[in-house]
């Protein structure tokens, strides 16, 4: 490894246990290459987003969409997945093996809101679902809710076009509080995570799916009264109308 290259330097520190192993300037530009068409492609797929946000705001006068997040995954954890899964770590492998490099997470107001979304952003004719799975249809034994999309998504490039890979989780309000929470606890360092806790946490899982149906009952509620089952209601002011205070 030569000396003077830092972005060498940083993969080895990046990377304890390769010291050994000679990475070259030319390989460490090649996947901060790829770690940015990953970055290309979570920012195409967070646009995807905002545009069906705005576009059903208009629409039906709220905002399906609370929150976007996105991430992508440090070179160290790519490291670590593919090590533990026994793979090698390169460019192809990393293409290849692992479909969460790039990661968006929709928080949504309603249950009905993400497979709404989750469906208009398939009918776009550019994206390609690799796979699907439905934690709301089906919840993990621990309780965990969400539907996860691994999807392909171009990014156009100045002489070409590129498909990425990108995992889109959707997911609403109290299914994120209840996930956020839960990965806080259960990855807490230097405890063990007791029987009773996870028992605990699933039935906090059970209450969080109870409160998503109650407020979806609700939210059908104020759709019938307010749009009266006939149409599309009135688009609210967002904006106040500040003419006057030009004259
Ligand atoms: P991070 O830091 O959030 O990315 P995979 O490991 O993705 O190849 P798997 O296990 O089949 O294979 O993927 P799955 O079930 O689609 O879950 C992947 C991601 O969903 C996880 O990523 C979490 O973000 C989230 N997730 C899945 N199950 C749980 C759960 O029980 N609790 C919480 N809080 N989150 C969950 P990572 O890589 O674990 O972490």
């Amino acid at each position: 490894m030569p000396q003077d290259d830092s972005l060498s330097q940083s993969i080895h520190d990046l990377l304890p246990g390769t010291g050994d192993r000679i990475i070259t300037l030319e390989q460490v530009q090649e996947l901060n290459k790829l770690m940015s068409y990953y970055r290309c492609a979570m920012m195409e797929v967070v646009t995807k987003f905002n545009v069906l946000n705005e576009q059903f705001s208009l629409q039906f006068d709220r905002n399906p969409i609370t929150g976007i997040k996105s991430r992508l995954k440090t070179i160290r954890s790519i490291h670590d997945k593919l090590e533990r899964r026994g793979l090698p770590f390169s460019l192809e492998s990393i293409e290849e093996n692992l479909n969460d490099v790039a990661g968006v997470r929709v928080i949504c107001s309603f249950t009905e809101d993400v497979h709404m979304l989750s469906e208009a952003l398939m009918q776009q004719d550019d994206i390609q679902l690799i796979e699907r799975k439905d934690y709301i249809l089906n919840p993990k034994p621990n309780g965990y809710r969400s539907l996860h999309l691994i999807v392909s998504v171009p990014i156009f490039l100045a002489h070409e076009k590129k498909f990425m890979r990108v995992e889109i989780q959707l997911r609403t309000l109290a299914m994120d509080f209840w996930a956020t929470l839960e990965h806080q606890l259960r990855y807490k360092k230097d405890f063990d995570f007791a029987e009773s806790m996870g028992r605990e946490l699933y039935t906090c899982a059970q209450l969080s799916a109870e409160l998503d149906e109650r407020m979806d009952g609700l939210r059908e509620l104020v759709q019938k009264q307010t749009s009266g089952g006939a149409g599309i209601p009135e688009p609210r002011r967002r904006w106040v109308d500040q003419s006057h205070n030009l004259r």
